[in-house]
């Protein structure tokens, strides 16, 4: 035999060929399942979130890859090769096929429905609050931005001030009720607090007391929690 990938005689040069492929067929089939492992794969893996709505489709290229290989492989007839061989090949094509039907039926693995993947509940996100440029001005009548944040405990109750002065100017974030104070900082520095407690938190900046600013915490079930 002069290859893998050799069809059309059982008898060559005195060298019985093993296997009786049909080339296209082959071809195809292995495109398919390299295709469907690469869709399956990339996505989950995290290289690439955005090929993850092709995992579902790359399922389907894969299982049709993996019917089409033994039509490529045996389409002359069964290989003529030695009973264990057989009986090991045989045993992995039985079980390849039937971890991927049982993975589908079940919804596991490769197959885990794209919307299950990552976290289950309400995504959890910040609350930005800019210091405006101008805010050390006495006359600014717009400092914090927004001025009053409403927010709700555990699931976005984490606050971020960024000082968005244009010139080297120190601010704070500093509770009227003596119970969170950020000092200083400068231009371009953030500071982040998170509210763990229902409750109305008014708070000023300590060098430019005409700068104030409200949090508004709230406690109940999570927007589109069960139960
Ligand atoms: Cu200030």
């Amino acid at each position: 035999m002069t290859g893998w990938i050799d069809s059309g005689y059982s008898i060559k040069a005195g060298c019985v060929s093993f296997w009786y492929m049909d080339d296209t067929v082959l071809a195809v089939s292995v495109l398919l399942i390299v295709m469907g492992v690469a869709g399956i794969f990339i996505p989950f893996s995290g290289i690439s979130e955005t090929m993850r709505p092709l995992a579902e489709f790359s399922g389907f290229m894969l299982a049709l890859g993996i019917i089409m290989l033994p039509i490529g492989l045996f389409r002359g007839g069964l290989p003529q090769l030695s009973s264990g061989k057989t009986y090991v090949l045989t045993s992995l094509g039985i079980g390849l096929v039937s971890f991927v039907l049982v993975s589908a039926a079940l919804q596991v693995g490769p197959f885990t429905k794209i919307e299950e993947v990552g976290a289950t509940g309400p995504t959890p996100f910040n609350v930005t609050v800019i210091i405006l440029p101008g805010s050390f001005d006495p006359s600014a009548t717009e400092t914090y931005s927004p001025a009053s944040v409403r927010v709700l405990a555990g699931y976005n109750s984490t606050v971020i001030w960024i000082n968005a002065e244009t010139v080297n100017v120190g601010h704070t974030v500093t509770s009227d009720q003596g119970l969170f104070d950020s000092g200083l900082f400068g231009t371009n520095e953030r500071w982040v607090f998170t509210f763990a407690r229902a409750g109305i938190y008014p708070y000023h900046c300590t060098p430019h007391p005409w700068m104030v600013g409200t949090v508004t915490v709230f406690e109940g079930p999570m927007p589109g929690a069960e139960a």
